[in-house]
């Protein structure tokens, strides 16, 4: 050991010793290109970990954003909590893997209200998305089923979506109601409805498309594999608390 530490205070030595014959301004340079050099890898990094934790949860009003909001944070849903129109956004370890040992990284999760008014809130959070949880009402999917395809539509044509393969989770919800439809059903009607969408919206005036991306491959009929970004479909309940598909997408995408 002390054989070691003198060797090392011999290196230290022959080192000050090179430094001081160097010119002085190379010294200078030197150190500034190692500052800089710090300074750039902390901004990437924080850049690099605020982009890859945040998942979206979007959807119509009512679908279960919320619900299942809490449901991920605390692991209950807090039956009684109205239909809000405030955004809940927090940065938490996922309920489920509290009890997990060893290194678990916590996750950004942004619930943005479904309402139209809101909808500029997407805007703002969808740069930012390691994925995109879409939450749909499985029960009562018949009566929304157009207004969700809508707000799908809008996700999915979104450039920072397209262009940087932002994955969606489409989370048919509230089946744990024997009424409910299956999401092999939804997948299908919404993949009709977003066919028509397109169709109706490319029939408009070229001026008048706010569509970033096209939708799909142009002639074919849509699907959600023609995306460039990967689309999925699950299943779950966000008020019985199963929500492992969710769980799942949000581990899949935000590595700890
Ligand atoms: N049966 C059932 N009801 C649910 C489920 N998830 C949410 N709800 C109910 O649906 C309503 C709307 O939920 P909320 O989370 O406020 O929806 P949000 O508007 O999308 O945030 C509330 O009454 C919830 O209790 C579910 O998985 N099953
Ligand atoms: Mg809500």
């Amino acid at each position: 050991m002390d054989e070691w530490i003198r060797q090392a205070e011999v290196w230290v030595g022959q080192a000050e010793g090179w430094i001081r014959q160097q010119p002085p301004e190379q010294i200078y340079v030197a150190a500034a290109v190692v500052a800089v050099t710090i300074l750039v890898l902390i901004v990437a990094s924080c850049l690099k970990s605020s982009k890859q934790n945040t998942i979206v949860l979007s959807g119509l009003s009512g679908s279960g954003k919320t619900t299942l909001f809490y449901q991920l944070r605390d692991g209950s849903s807090h039956q009684g909590t109205v239909t809000s129109m405030e955004e809940n956004s927090d940065t938490f370890v996922l309920h489920s893997e509290q009890e997990r040992k060893g290194k678990v990284k916590p996750v950004h999760i942004v619930d943005v209200p479904g309402h139209a008014r809101l909808k500029p809130k997407l805007d703002e959070v969808l740069p930012k998305a390691a994925g995109v949880v879409f939450v749909v009402d499985a029960q009562d999917f018949l009566s929304s089923m157009q207004a969700a395809a809508e707000y799908l539509y809008d996700i999915l044509t979104k450039a920072t979506v397209v262009k940087k393969k932002v994955p969606v989770l489409i989370f048919c919800n509230k089946t744990d109601k024997v009424t409910a439809h299956s999401k092999e059903f939804i997948k299908k009607q919404l993949e009709k409805e977003l066919n028509k969408l397109r169709e109706s919206r490319t029939a408009i005036s070229s001026a008048d498309i706010s569509d970033e991306v096209q939708l799909g491959v142009p002639g074919e009929a849509f699907n959600f594999s023609q995306c460039q970004n990967k689309v999925a479909v699950a299943e779950g309940a966000g008020s019985a608390g199963n929500v492992s598909a969710v769980e799942q997408f949000i581990r899949e995408h935000v590595k700890a």
